[in-house]
């Protein structure tokens, strides 16, 4: 074993030193400067081990014949192949092969590399471009990679890989966008900002090359609805604002609109979520969240992507439009799109279909624990709720000033004193913008 490696040792340094003296010596000060280019991105990893290959083998006197040989293309050069232990023939002619009319070496023609007519690909992509060993070595400008490295004669791709939007290579090399909860998988700009299957959101997209977590938010799952927009199909509930409040990055308060500038905290009220009527923890998790202000729930359904429940086409409800089924998102899912109902499950009232004080519970119950308090009109079925439980915070103002400024609840809660009156569709409660009650909470709408 000692005398082989002694011989192989030998070999190499010969031959290394035959082809220095020829031609060989250019493309070795390319290869170089791939090793040095630090945009080499995909290029670093797979043309290093291509190129320590590449360098043995010329070292072997015998690049041009392997690559030809692997091509099925080059008759010259091929009588210095392989057997090519014998190192002294290292002063032998340069490989070459006829290309249309001309004699090149495929092992480095970036025109004719590996095949004739064979091009190296060289784009506003590549920054460098050198054929090595019959391969095409490409050093990539910033934000592309060199993933696929065809072997000749099939076409070569240069650096294929858009950084910025491939789905498997998003702001990194083999940074896959996540597939987890993910409807469709997309990459911008470098972030995996994926769409969710209906449930999930959508909200920590973080940078490469940290590794993306799909839709990692659990959200309501929605309802859409005929006239064309989407309603959440209960209440949001405490774990899944718990959920956005934990998530990373952490909410922040300083991206809030005008009217909300002076809301410092999107945590509950302190005195509202500690008072003993409202349950909370383990075993409460799917009780609807309660003693938020209106700007928490804004903030809420804006950073899961949807909108707390405002106008039907976009925006904010006027504050006196809240018993139109044509403006307000909100009314118009609770009366089915007007289907002459009065509640959301019909036009009599019904003590015992939702949670409220004829029910008796005195508190919140598990969204969507009452399944007769829904529509039972096709196209609106599924939607908890809308009637009782915990009031609903909409996006409805009666101005813009900031937190004095009155704002809609709608449906009522477990805790009105006429629930035949005050759980009717129609009713249009509110309360100032920075007020938080024990029955106050909200769901968000879409589109
Ligand atoms: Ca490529
Ligand atoms: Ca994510
Ligand atoms: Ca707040
Ligand atoms: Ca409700």
């Amino acid at each position: 074993m000692l005398c082989e490696r002694a011989v192989a040792v030998v070999v190499v340094a010969a031959s290394l030193c035959a082809c220095g003296g020829r031609t060989d010596h250019d493309r070795a000060g390319s290869d170089d400067a791939d090793h040095a280019d630090p945009n080499s991105v995909g290029g670093s990893v797979a043309d290093n081990a291509g190129m320590g290959a590449a360098a043995g083998q010329r070292g072997g006197g015998a690049s041009g014949g392997v690559e030809a040989t692997t091509a099925g293309v080059v008759t010259a050069g091929t009588h210095d192949n392989r057997g090519g232990a014998e190192a002294g023939e290292q002063g032998s002619d340069a490989p070459c092969t006829q290309c249309d009319g001309e004699c090149v070496d495929l092992s480095s023609s970036v025109a004719h590399c590996g095949a004739c007519d064979r091009e190296c690909v060289a784009t506003d992509r590549e920054n460098e471009v050198s054929c090595s060993a019959g391969r095409c070595v490409s050093t990539c400008a910033a934000g592309y990679a060199n993933v696929g490295r065809p072997e000749a004669p099939a076409a070569d791709d240069g650096c294929e890989v858009n950084l910025s939007t491939s789905l498997d290579h998003c702001g990194a090399l083999h940074r896959a966008c996540a597939s987890a909860h993910v409807r469709e998988r997309i990459c911008e700009e470098g972030l995996c900002t994926s769409s969710c299957e209906d449930g999930w959101a959508n909200q920590s997209r973080p940078a490469a090359p940290a590794p993306d977590d799909g839709c990692e938010l659990p959200v309501a799952t929605m309802v859409c609805l005929p006239e064309g927009y989407c309603i959440d199909s209960t209440e949001v509930t405490q774990s899944q604002y718990q959920a956005w409040l934990d998530a990373t990055p952490a909410p922040s308060t300083s991206e809030q609109i005008a009217a909300c500038s002076w809301n410092e905290s999107f945590e509950p009220d302190s005195g509202c979520f500690g008072g003993s009527d409202v349950h909370k923890g383990t075993g409460w998790e799917n009780h609807p969240m309660v003693c938020i202000d209106w700007c928490d729930a804004y903030a809420y359904c804006r950073g899961v992507e949807k909108r707390l429940c405002g106008k039907i086409g976009g925006g904010a409800d006027a504050y006196g439009d809240y018993g139109n089924a044509e403006l307000s998102q909100w009314y118009n899912a609770c009366v089915s799109g007007g289907a002459n109902n009065t509640y959301p499950y019909g036009t009599e009232y019904e003590a015992d279909a939702c949670n409220d004080r004829d029910h008796g519970a005195l508190s919140t119950v598990p969204v969507k624990s009452m399944t007769d308090c829904q529509s039972t009109v096709s196209g609106y079925v599924g939607v908890y709720d809308l009637s009782g439980n915990a009031k609903e915070w909409e996006d409805s103002c009666a101005g813009h000033a900031g937190q004095t400024d009155h704002c809609r609840h709608r449906g009522c809660s477990f805790d009105c004193e006429d629930p035949e009156l005050d759980l009717r569709c129609a009713s249009g409660g509110n309360a100032r913008r920075d007020y938080a009650n024990h029955d106050i909470g909200f769901r968000c709408c879409a589109g």
